[in-house]
């Protein structure tokens, strides 16, 4: 059986692509969780693998690393090779903000994923729903840079400008 694939991409300035035994380059942590589903109730499962955060860290997420509020545009989106799709903040993950511990499992009760693709685990969710299972992407976008429109100054043309 072929070994599951991880595409990391987006405003990287190293995307990658990772099987599960390269996650084991990074610094593993353990964790118990519980979780609820709306379908098949409370689950409790061990699960080991690095911090979603290290991992992305080292691909080089495009914000200025000494300007805190640049990295508070930046997203994360998980896809499952299924299609099950989640979004996450960079500041959820960021040790600076909110700083949770999300791993990217790469054994869910001691059993590898290497051939189903590691699974996002996020210890302080009540519900199960964004324990992604297989992830096959995540995509980090720093494309979020809002700004409010400039209000147009009455009778200079400002509305018909290019
Ligand atoms: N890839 C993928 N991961 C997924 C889901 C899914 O549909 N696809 N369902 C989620 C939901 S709703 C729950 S509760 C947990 C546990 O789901 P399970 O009971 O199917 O293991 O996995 C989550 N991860
Ligand atoms: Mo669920």
């Amino acid at each position: 059986m072929t070994l599951a694939e991880l595409s990391l991409i987006g405003d990287l300035a190293r995307p990658t692509r990772l099987t599960v035994p390269d996650l084991l380059g990074w610094r593993q942590h353990r964790v118990r969780v519980s979780f609820e589903c709306a379908t098949s109730g409370t689950q409790h499962h061990r699960f080991a693998g690095p911090r979603l955060y290290d991992v992305l860290s080292d691909a080089g997420p495009g914000f200025d690393p000494v300007r805190r509020k640049d990295r508070l545009r930046f997203l994360i989106a998980v896809s499952g090779a299924d299609g099950h799709h989640a979004l996450l903040s960079w500041a959820e993950i960021d040790p600076d903000f909110a700083h949770a511990p999300v791993l990217l499992a790469v054994s869910i009760d001691d059993t590898p994923l290497d051939h189903a693709g590691p699974q996002l685990v996020l210890p302080q969710d009540r519900c199960g729903a964004r324990h992604i299972s297989g992830i096959s992407a995540i995509r980090v976008d720093g494309g979020y840079d809002y700004r409010p429109p400039t209000p147009a100054t009455p009778g200079r043309g400002s509305a018909a400008a290019p």
